[in-house]
């Protein structure tokens, strides 16, 4: 379908893309941050403002040969034998996780950006695959907008779109078309990491693969990502977005389940919301959207689904916007909130089920984001807290040692420090998870 919509032009943009990205940095050394500037203050602190673990530097690399020359020159240095690196890209983690402690922030978003459309002829098929190399210091709604110039775009998302693309692929990147797609670590096909031994490598699913699977959803331990090649489809103009309350979960849960059975929507989410400031009492809501560019049939699927659907109609805030404006519908709540620290500004989302991953470090099946504890525990009792529950991981968790990181992994966690010692030894990478402790060189 997405080569209809392609004029052959594209195809004259592939030519080894990649090729050009890493020769176009010539291998100097990441420039330092000026330590008095207000961009060097914001380097060394995050979104959640909860923790302040100071670097001693801030690095800005331009390509991914600065950020290979500095991970190999740590390793090799006996003088540097407690140094780490964190990749910091907008910023947005919560706790610390692009922070390092005496060691180097690196700005992902001095990195040149790159974003470039191609496409290529799968061997053995008549049909192609259209995508777009971008940048991991690129945000994602740079890549929204220069796709959409050619029509264009991704198909999975995060809920906020001012996030690196190395940074939700280092987490899983997760928004309600996940149900149909898969989270955005399912929708790529490449991957130019710097693992922690500096070794730039490219990778897929055919070549290195165990780097490709590990670095997607691998909470920047294995490697930083510099490209991500992504696949794309023809882009809808305009969106039908529902928002449905429940007070009741199980006519919520049913209401879900049926969509997902259906798969008529292009976008599920659902939530829970305390009622108000003062108690604890939530209630639910179902959120979904239907993409078009021919309105009657988006007024059909609309109409059957809320005709199915155990909530009252004129319950529903139903809005029609712009494909645009629906997948950067968040962009005004988060910034509002950045004004304070996050701790109770809490969102959960039950059942972002997507049986489409094959990263082993990931388990995006039930997902809990949030931070106060009466709402954990509502998440926590409808996921897992029963016999039958539906089973689930924090996604984005905050652990304070290895030790919780282990019963996160549960039988994962020996590929997990596998792939670790394979390919970041000395543990520089990302100390901020708080996996691994930085180990000095054998002498
Ligand atoms: C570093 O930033 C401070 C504050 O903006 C400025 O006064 C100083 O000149 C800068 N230093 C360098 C070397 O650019
Ligand atoms: C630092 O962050 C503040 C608040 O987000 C922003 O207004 C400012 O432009 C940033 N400064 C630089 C130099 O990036
Ligand atoms: C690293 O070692 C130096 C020199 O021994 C020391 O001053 C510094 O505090 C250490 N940093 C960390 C994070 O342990
Ligand atoms: C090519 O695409 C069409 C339409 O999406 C699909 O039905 C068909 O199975 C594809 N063929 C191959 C060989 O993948
Ligand atoms: C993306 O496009 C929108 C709408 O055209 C525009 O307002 C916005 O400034 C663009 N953002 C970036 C980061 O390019
Ligand atoms: C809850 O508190 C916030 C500020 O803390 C306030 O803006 C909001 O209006 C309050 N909501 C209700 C329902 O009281
Ligand atoms: C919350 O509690 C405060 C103080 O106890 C009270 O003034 C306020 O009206 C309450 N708000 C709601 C929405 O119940
Ligand atoms: C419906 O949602 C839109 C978009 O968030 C909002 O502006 C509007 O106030 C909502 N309407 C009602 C009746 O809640
Ligand atoms: C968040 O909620 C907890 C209790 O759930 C409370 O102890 C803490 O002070 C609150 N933090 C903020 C920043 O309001
Ligand atoms: C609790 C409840 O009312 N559930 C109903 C919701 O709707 C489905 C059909 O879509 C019914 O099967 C459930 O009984």
């Amino acid at each position: 379908m997405p080569s209809l919509l392609l004029s052959l032009q594209l195809k004259a943009l592939l030519l080894h893309t990649f090729v050009l990205f890493l020769s176009s940095s010539f291998g100097a050394h990441p420039l330092p941050t000026n330590q008095s500037s207000s961009h060097y203050a914001n380097l060394t602190t995050d979104y959640g403002r909860i923790i302040y673990n100071y670097p001693s530097e801030a690095l800005q690399p331009k390509g991914p040969q600065d950020i290979s020359q500095l991970l190999k020159s740590i390793s090799s240095s006996p003088t540097r034998n407690n140094v780490t690196v964190a990749p910091r890209g907008a910023g947005h983690s919560t706790y610390g996780q692009a922070q390092a402690l005496d060691g180097t922030v690196m700005d992902m978003r001095s990195l040149t950006p790159y974003i470039q459309i191609g496409e290529i002829q799968l061997v053995a098929s008549e049909n192609s695959t259209v995508y777009v190399d971008a940048g991991g210091g690129v945000l994602w709604i740079e890549v929204l907008n220069e796709t959409l110039r050619h029509g264009l775009t991704p198909r999975s998302w995060t809920d906020y779109l001012y996030l690196t693309v190395g940074g939700t692929l280092s987490n899983a990147g997760i928004s309600g078309q996940a149900y149909k797609y898969g989270p955005q670590i399912a929708n790529v096909m490449e991957l130019d990491v710097v693992t922690g031994k500096g070794d730039i490598v490219t990778c897929s699913e055919k070549e290195n693969s165990e780097l490709f699977y590990g670095a997607l959803g691998g909470l920047g331990q294995f490697g930083i990502i510099t490209r991500a090649r992504i696949v794309l489809e023809p882009a809808p103009q305009r969106v039908k977005w529902a928002r449905i309350p429940y007070d009741d979960f199980n006519q919520f849960a049913a209401d879900e389940e049926q969509l997902i059975k259906l798969g008529d929507v292009n976008y599920l989410e659902g939530f829970i919301s305390f009622k108000d400031n003062n108690s604890s009492d939530v209630y639910y809501t179902l959120e979904f959207a239907i993409y078009y560019n021919n309105e009657g049939d988006a007024q059909k699927t609309l109409d059957q689904v809320l005709s199915q659907s155990n909530s009252s109609r004129s319950m529903a805030n139903i809005t029609d916007v712009s494909y645009f404006d629906f997948l950067n519908r968040n962009q005004k709540i988060i910034e509002v909130a950045t004004a304070e620290p996050t701790t109770n500004k809490t969102m959960a989302m039950v059942d972002a089920t997507s049986r489409k991953t094959k990263t082993p470090m990931s388990r995006p099946r039930a997902e809990a984001i949030g931070n106060a504890e009466s709402m954990r525990m509502e998440v926590r009792e409808l996921v897992g807290g029963r016999e039958g529950g539906m089973g689930a991981k924090q996604y984005l968790p905050y652990y304070k040692d290895q030790n919780a990181w282990k019963l996160h992994f549960g039988e994962k966690w020996g590929r997990f420090e596998e792939l670790k010692s394979r390919f970041d030894p000395l543990n520089i990478l990302a100390p901020g998870q708080r996996i691994f402790q930085r180990r000095p060189l054998e002498s």
